[in-house]
This record gives structure tokens, C-alpha cells and sequence, in this order.
């Protein structure tokens, strides 16, 4: 019975976290790693429309449900981000360490996704960019390059990760929740204190 669930382990947030980026670049594969859902990496096919993966973790003695929205990066969904972007808390860019257009072009999400938030009068909410497949040898995205990227969209924080090796993978996901968590704190305090002082 949900009154003999301590305080402290009551799932009380659930957070809508979008990743974004070109086909293939390992979404899916990111995704999956992160929750566990991934057994065989063979299984994991082109996504049609969006993939939706749940993982719970706690965070500050609290529960929390990640809902994590895999969007299709071919360009025939493209039509379908506004509707799947709606009540997103925080956006994961990925890109493909070993092709430098899967990180040029990776400005058509950050464009498509400010705009639906400007148009529905979000406020700013955490945007990151991950670099995957940093298993395979063949680099040929440059830090310089990223540094360019993130000076250019103002995105604070990159992670490089191999989502088929499962590594680094909880890192970008649980600093994403750090930055909601934290973020809707600092605004809730904000509202107490302006109300309080009426
Ligand atoms: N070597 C390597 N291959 C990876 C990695 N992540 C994904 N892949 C491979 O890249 C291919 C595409 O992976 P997906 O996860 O389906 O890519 P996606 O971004 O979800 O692609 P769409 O659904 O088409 O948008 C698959 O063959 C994966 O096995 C990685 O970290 N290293
Ligand atoms: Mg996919």
C-alpha cells in the first residue's frame, strides 16, 4: 500500500527527457544501455517514430522515473517533434564521434527544438550534447569542433560515451536529472520567497 511507502522512496517525479540527433548515431543504443533494456545490441532496429524507454533511480533519497523519448533521426519523422517534444523537461543532442556532418547537422534539432519551446513559452530548460561511439578508432570529430558547436548553441556540457560498450552512459542521464531537480528547487524557492514577502 502506497501510505506505507516511506516518505523517502514515494516515486514523486516523473521526468520527460528527450534524445535528439541524426539517424544512426546510437540513441537507441544509448537509451536502452542506460535502463538495461539492451540484450542484444543486434535487436535494436531504426526508430520509427519515437522509442520510449523508462528507467527509475534515485536521486537525493528520492525516486525518480525517467521517461526517456528516443526520437526517429531520419528525416521522414521530422514532422512529428512538436508533438513529441510536449512537456519535455531536459534535451540530450547526440552525435556520432566518427562523422563530423552527424554534428554539423545536429543544428536542424537545436533549431526545431527551440523553436517548438520559444512557440510554447517554455522556460529554459537543460540542453547537453553527447559524443558516441567512442569505442570505434576512426575519431574524426575534434574537441575544437565541439567546443565551436557548444559556443555557438550555448550548451554547457558534453559527455563522450560508447553506448554499445555501456560506457559513460548513466553519466549524461543523472546530471540531466542533477540540472531538473535542481532547477525546479531553485524556482520553487524563488516563488515561496516572492510570496511569502506579500
Ligand atoms: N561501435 C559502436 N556502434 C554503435 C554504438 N552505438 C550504436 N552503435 C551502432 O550504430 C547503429 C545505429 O544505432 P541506433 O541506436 O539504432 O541509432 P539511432 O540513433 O537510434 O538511429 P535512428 O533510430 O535511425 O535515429 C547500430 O548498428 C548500433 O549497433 C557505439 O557506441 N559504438
Ligand atoms: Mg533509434
Amino acid at each position: 500500500m502506497s501510505s506505507s511507502i516511506p516518505y523517502s522512496t514515494k516515486q514523486d517525479n516523473i521526468l520527460k527527457i528527450a534524445v535528439l540527433g541524426l539517424g544512426s548515431v546510437g540513441k537507441t543504443t544509448i537509451s536502452k544501455s542506460f535502463s538495461g533494456e539492451m540484450s542484444n545490441p543486434d535487436d535494436i532496429s531504426m526508430t520509427k517514430g519515437v522509442d520510449i524507454t523508462v528507467k527509475r533511480i534515485v536521486h537525493c533519497d528520492r525516486t525518480v522515473t525517467l521517461q526517456i523519448w528516443d526520437f526517429a533521426g531520419q528525416k521522414q519523422f521530422r514532422f512529428m517533434i512538436d508533438v513529441f517534444l510536449r512537456g519535455v523537461k531536459g534535451i540530450i543532442y547526440v552525435y556520432d564521434v566518427t562523422d563530423i556532418e552527424t554534428l554539423i547537422y545536429l543544428n536542424e534539432f537545436v533549431d526545431l527544438t527551440r523553436n517548438y519551446l520559444n512557440n510554447h513559452y517554455y522556460q529554459k530548460i537543460p540542453e547537453i550534447l553527447v559524443g558516441n561511439k567512442l569505442d570505434l578508432e576512426k575519431i574524426e570529430v575534434a574537441i575544437e569542433d565541439v567546443h565551436e558547436f557548444m559556443k555557438t548553441y550555448e550548451i554547457k556540457k558534453h559527455f563522450l560515451v560508447s553506448g554499445l560498450y555501456s560506457h559513460n552512459v548513466s553519466e549524461p542521464f543523472e546530471y540531466m536529472v542533477d540540472q531538473i531537480v535542481n532547477k525546479e528547487k531553485n524556482l520553487t524557492e524563488e516563488l515561496v520567497s516572492k510570496y511569502s514577502s506579500i
